[in-house]
């Protein structure tokens, strides 16, 4: 397979001034008209080369006229006119066939609906164009289909004419007002329901809001609605931006390849980012939602008004839509809670590829599938990238810099080196140092020692940065927010030295220290006693911090520090040194132990009085195993395992009665809302509730709340709680659950990955029958997900089973899973890439697993790439 460089880019040859599509839907056979006007801007000779793939030519037609095959070449993934002339009117059609598109990329067909997803490159699988994010043009799209099946027919823009055909079918005519590349092509069709309201928009224009579902669905669309309605108000008031079009359609799909998609006025969501009542969907998913709906519409200006030059640039509009959902979010709930989820999530995913084979910048360099590169990276170390120049200029500034970024490129396709411009033009300083955040891969260290000098009154930071594996890399601008404490936690005075006076700032967010080489040293005085730190403050850069800080720092930090990110992650610290501890001692052959430091930590924070049961929750809360997999050069699975099993069944038997007391304490009878203070009560009650089944009496409290119905949240919980115990009240509460839940395909999802992540001896066995079982579908990516995905991604335990069975279950899978949907087999083969790491005969056996997929020659590109370079 090919691949493709940045440096290779070339401006197009050729631009579009417009172009009509018309549609005529059939399930096996539908007919798609291509008609564009073309005018050459550069190459005088250039043939006109057009992408396409998977399609069945019927017709080319040049300036009118038909053309003879012999004047054209057809290849797999190309159409080819060696002779145009300067301008010109080009019409194509072809043929493809949606029921059977299994990769659901292009135009595909969904409950009976049709659908396209066409980013990245999934219009070339439409009609034959130029698929490439810096052809803008005007779309017009009609579509022609019958009307017992069809009853919508969808596109980008506003709806311009419908009417009634022979043969019992209808057509409608959609017209996008504003130029997009292809890949925001949508076109939807089928017989959905609707559920309307309207939004008035700062300028007191009424937009009318829809959303799309199966009928069976219109009582799970209230939240989607209001969470959109909350985003277009919060992008108007906090980033100045209004909505453009009169209509803003949703439409809700059961088979996705991923989350959602952003196409112009007519987005495409998977199902599970739109649909909620209390009885079906969790706090998560209301999170999810209200977050997902969100970023999709913020796309509509960062992404769509102004795009990509080239898929490079990816992280152009995800880091920053991802950033501005962030703050959408942490606007809408709390920000201290918002700010850990989202370092949690980094260091549990976006870090591990980042120190595995796929690791790349976040703007990579070459890919052979883009598809494979919507990875963590790009998208949330990519927001965490924006952040640091929010850090850096700080609202004012950085809004700023928003409206200078869209004064310029509104309407253009556009790369990350434009986005820093306008960000330092418009403040004024000089930002070129932040491109070699888009350019090196990997987590930085960054090293603190401190001295401090009594006699003087003055401490000393020693700072470095660093590179795994890299001996020199260009220096990152890293803003570290920090603070001074005194023993009992209090602030105490910052004064920068003689030496530090330019690198050392007041930010809205607190001390700010601005660290721009290698290694530099940062002095500060006035200083009556030896202060603790208080480092990286809000998690303000990707790194990976390492001070030595006492255990009795880390106490004091977790009690008392005024940054909730440095308190939480200090009693975070604590119970990875315990783990640390206990997986050398396993390994020694000693038997384990619980840390006290640990224990005061935790019961300090469980029972601290005025302190966000959220947060509590969180605190108390162990790291998660892939960040603590991290930890280690060689991850040895059983040491790790046991060592987290051991700290959880020692704070279950330790706390017992204060893990009681505050679940009974925010146990509520109150009904279902979505709102940051029930969420947190539920939030800590259900880490109390999992910790208490590692106790005494495991299935008591669980059953009961299982039994009560209140919510998902809490039924979930439960279920959660038990799904480790070799119980019949696991099987008892499991059984009940399917009946209850068998229609509803998103609650059935939770059904299969409940299992699919059980520690139980039997899982391996379990997934197995989950395969079988008549409700797993293979063409569907979220059941898909739910078994294999949650398999190889959190069940340590059963995927890593020490005899090699869950690699090679995985391995068949991904193999069976390739020849259906490449994009989700790519995602599952993630699971193997971390091979290298596994001490002794897992590595093996994960090898073994890799080159078997490797040996298969009808690999598609998608899995090749991630298992090539996995065994490079
Ligand atoms: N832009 C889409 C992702 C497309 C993924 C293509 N494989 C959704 C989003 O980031 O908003
Ligand atoms: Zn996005």
């Amino acid at each position: 397979p090919k691949t493709h460089y940045l440096t290779d880019y070339q401006p197009p040859a050729f631009e579009v001034e417009s172009l009509f599509l018309t549609f005529e839907l059939l399930p096996n056979g539908t007919r798609v008209t291509n008609r564009m006007q073309v005018h050459r801007v550069k190459d005088l000779s250039a043939p006109l080369v057009l992408d396409g793939e998977g399609l069945e030519l019927i017709q080319v037609d040049l300036d009118g006229v038909a053309l003879m095959p012999t004047q054209y070449d057809v290849t797999d993934t190309q159409l080819i006119l060696p002779d145009v002339p300067e301008r010109f009117e080009l019409e194509i059609v072809t043929e493809i066939d949606p029921e059977n598109n299994t990769r659901l990329e292009g135009l595909y067909r969904t409950s009976g609906n049709y659908c396209t997803q066409c980013e990245a490159e999934g219009f070339r699988r439409i009609t034959y164009y130029f698929d490439r994010p810096d052809v803008l043009t005007y779309f017009t799209t009609k579509i022609i289909a019958d009307k017992q099946d069809n009853k919508v027919l969808l596109s980008n823009g506003n709806l311009v004419e419908v009417g009634d055909l022979p043969n019992d079918r209808h057509y409608a005519i959609w017209k996008d007002p504003y130029k997009k590349p292809c890949y925001l092509f949508a076109l939807v069709a089928g017989n959905l329901e609707e559920v309307e309201d309207t939004f008035i928009t700062r300028d007191q224009r009424q937009i009318d809001l829809r959303i799309y579902v199966e009928p069976k669905n219109l009582d799970k669309c209230e939240h989607a609605m209001e969470s959109l309605k909350r985003s277009m108000k919060w992008d108007e008031e906090r980033f100045g931006l209004v909505y453009d079009l009169d209509i803003y359609m949703i439409v809700a799909v059961d088979d996705f390849n991923m989350g959602a998609m952003e196409n112009k006025g007519l987005n495409v969501f998977n199902s599970k980012y739109v649909l909620a009542k209390p009885e079906t969907a969790t706090d998560a998913d209301y999170e999810g939602i209200e977050s997902v709906i969100g970023h999709e519409y913020f796309h509509n200006w960062t992404g769509n008004r102004v795009t990509c030059r080239d898929w490079f640039q990816l992280t152009l509009k995800e880091g920053l839509t991802v950033f501005r959902d962030q703050e959408f979010t942490s606007d809408m709930l709390s920000p201290a809670v918002k700010r850990i989820e989202d370092v949690k999530r980094l260091r549990n995913n976006q870090f591990p590829e980042d120190a595995g084979p796929m690791s790349h910048p976040i703007q990579p360099q070459s890919y052979i599938e883009m598809n494979n590169f919507y990875t963590m990276t790009v998208y949330e170390k990519g927001a965490e990238v924006v952040r640091l120049y929010h850090t850096l200029l700080g609202e004012a500034g950085f809004q700023k810099g928003m409206q200078l970024y869209f004064d310029r490129f509104d309407g253009q396709a556009v790369t990350v080196e434009d986005f820093r411009n306008a960000m330092a033009d418009a403040n004024e300083i000089d930002l070129a140092q932040m491109h070699n955040w888009y350019t090196q891969a990997g987590t930085p260290t960054l090293k603190v020692e401190k001295h401090f000098d009594a006699a003087t009154g003055t401490l000393t930071l020693h700072c470095e940065q660093s590179l795994k594996g890299q001996s020199a890399h260009a220096p990152l601008l890293i803003p570290v927010l920090f603070g001074f404490l005194n023993d009992d936690g209090r602030a105490l005075p910052v004064r920068p030295g003689e030496n530090s006076r330019n690198k050392v700032f007041e930010t809205e967010k607190g001390h700010l220290l601005k660290l721009t080489t290698l290694s530099e040293t940062f002095e500060f005085t006035g200083l009556s006693q030896e202060p603790h730190l208080s480092l990286l403050r809000h998690f303000s850069a990707p790194v990976n911090l390492e001070y030595a800080a006492s255990d009795e720092e880390l106490m004091m930090l977790a009690s008392h520090d005024a940054d909730s990110f440095v308190r939480w992650e200090s009693i975070q610290t604590l119970a990875l040194k315990n783990i640390e501890d206990n997986v050398a001692r396993f390994q020694a052959g000693n038997g384990m132990v619980f840390s006290e430091h640990y224990q005061q930590a935790f019961q300090a924070v469980l029972e601290a009085k005025g302190l966000d049961p959220a947060l509590k929750a969180l605190a108390i809360g162990l790291p998660d195993l892939p960040y603590v997999f991290e930890q280690f050069e060689t991850i040895d699975v059983d040491a790790v395992l046991q060592a987290v099993e051991y700290q959880k069944a020692q704070i279950a038997q330790t706390f017992s009665g204060a893990l009681d007391k505050a679940y009974l304490a925010h146990c509520s009878k109150k009904a279902y809302c979505y709102d940051k203070h029930d969420m947190a009560a539920r939030m800590l009650k259900n880490q109390c509730l999992a910790y208490l089944a590692y106790g005494a009496e495991p299935v008591v409290r669980a059953v009961a709340q299982y039994e009560q119905q209140q919510n998902m949240t809490d039924v979930l919980a439960a279920l959660n709680a038990l799904n480790h115990l070799a119980v019949s009240e696991r099987e008892a509460c499991l059984s009940d659950f399917y009946e209850r839940w068998q229609q509803d395909t998103l609650v059935m999802d939770k059904w299969f990955s409940l299992q699919a992540r059980s520690e139980s001896e039997q899982a391996l066995q379990d997934v197995r029958g989950l395969l079988e079982h008549p409700d797993f579908n293979y063409r569907n990516p979220n059941r898909v997900r739910s078994v294999l995905g949650v398999f190889g991604r959190l069940n340590m335990k059963a995927f890593h089973d020490a005899s090699g069975e869950g690699y090679a279950l995985l391995a068949e899978e991904v193999l069976k899973m390739d020849k259906i949907n490449p994009q989700v087999a790519a995602r599952l083969v993630t699971a193997f890439t971390s091979w290298k790491r596994f001490k002794g005969h897992r590595q093996d056996k994960m090898q073994s697993a890799l080159q078997h997929i490797a040996a298969d020659k009808a690999l598609s590109k998608d899995v090749y790439e991630i298992v090539s370079k996995s065994l490079e």
